[in-house]
């Protein structure tokens, strides 16, 4: 299975993110897709290639423009205000308050972000632009007829929505990835979000439209971040109805729930006859994960990479969470080198 890997992700860099009420040390760390592609390596998984640049055009098949603008002056707004620390927002237009964009950097970061666990850095847009590329690049060799594709993206994507960054996501790698294979030919492409938090941003995207699936395995929002999206009744709206299909599981879940999940989302995705697949792979289910509390064990990883291969579809992985450092590897090239075996 080739890689895409772009060694650009090191400028995401971030010192601290708010969690559990402390600032402590980002979670989301280069060495994260440091060990991911040692293990590519080690295991002789195949070719690593670098992206092809194809632009801002893709990105903006998702986003709003007035994000991406954002999102690339963001720093230079910052430091122009007298900081040189990481940008962190303060504060939410929530219930009682108006959703207008203000002029000033510090009340923006607030407009466009979900949390403050996302500190946005000096290396923050280079990083999360060739993300996207990874994972476009990734799309285009699954349109061209590659089986699988492995896009190792770094930062991660699926908390970010068209106008909306957080929970360590910048662009929705796994949502402009889907819109590329559209836009290059696929009429119907499905997405299996598998990562331990709900994919918030990629279903808000898609949850009106009747040409991309959305099925999402995670964590039950009544226990866990994002909290606010992933009940099992937000089956889409409009031509999106019954298009987005939610698997909450609560705290403990191990590989016998969340495996009878799995098989569920595939018959529907197999059901629904995608023309291509693209997975969301997170691998903080993993029991070790520091932030999650479910207890897959790393040879789950190897039988559920199987389950996905047996649906047959050409089929793109982009990676997403998983925060036990030392067994990411581990964890993510299980289930490449699972489907692979299949
Ligand atoms: C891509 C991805 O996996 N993003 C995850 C972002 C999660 N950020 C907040 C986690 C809050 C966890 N609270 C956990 C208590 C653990 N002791
Ligand atoms: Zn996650």
């Amino acid at each position: 299975m080739l890689t895409v890997y772009s060694e650009e992700h090191r400028h995401q860099d971030g010192r601290a993110e708010l969690i559990n009420g402390q600032l402590l040390p980002c979670f989301e760390m280069p060495r994260r897709a440091e060990m991911i592609l040692a293990r590519v390596r080690e295991v002789g998984l195949g070719e690593v290639l670098p992206p092809d640049d194809h632009g801002r055009g893709p990105i903006e098949r998702v986003h709003r423009r007035d994000f991406v603008d954002f999102l690339a002056r963001a720093w230079d707004d910052w430091t122009a205000a007298g900081r040189s620390h990481d940008a962190l927002p303060l504060c939410w237009p929530t219930r009682t308050l108006r959703q207008v964009c203000p002029e000033t950097i510090d009340g923006r970061l607030s407009y466009y972000s979900l949390d403050a666990g996302t500190p946005i850095t000096a290396g923050t847009w280079r990083a999360a632009y060739a993300s996207a590329q990874v994972a476009l690049t990734g799309a285009s060799r699954v349109a061209g007829g590659a089986r699988a594709v492995f896009a190792l993206c770094r930062p991660p994507g699926h908390h970010a929505a068209a106008d909306v960054y957080g929970g360590y996501c910048f662009f929705n790698n796994a949502a402009i990835a889907a819109q590329a294979l559209r836009d290059g030919g696929a009429a119907r492409v499905a997405i299996l979000d598998v990562d331990y938090h709900h994919g918030n941003g990629t279903q808000a995207i898609f949850y009106d439209r009747g040409d991309v699936l959305v099925a999402n395995l995670h964590a039950d929002p009544r226990d866990e971040y994002p909290f606010f999206l992933g009940y099992a009744e937000e089956t889409g709206i409009g031509a999106g109805e019954g298009a987005n299909l939610n698997y909450p599981m609560r705290h403990g879940t191990g590989f016998d729930l969340w495996a009878e999940a799995l098989d569920n989302a595939c018959r529907k995705i197999a059901a629904w006859r995608a023309d291509a697949l693209v997975v969301s792979l997170g691998v903080d289910t993993y029991e070790g994960d520091p932030i999650s509390r479910f207890r897959l064990r790393s040879p789950d990883f190897v039988s559920y990479g199987r389950r996905i291969a047996r649906l047959g579809l050409p089929t793109l992985f982009v990676m997403e969470g998983g925060y036990a450092v030392e067994a990411i590897g581990i964890n993510a090239v299980n289930v490449l080198t699972g489907f692979e075996g299949e």
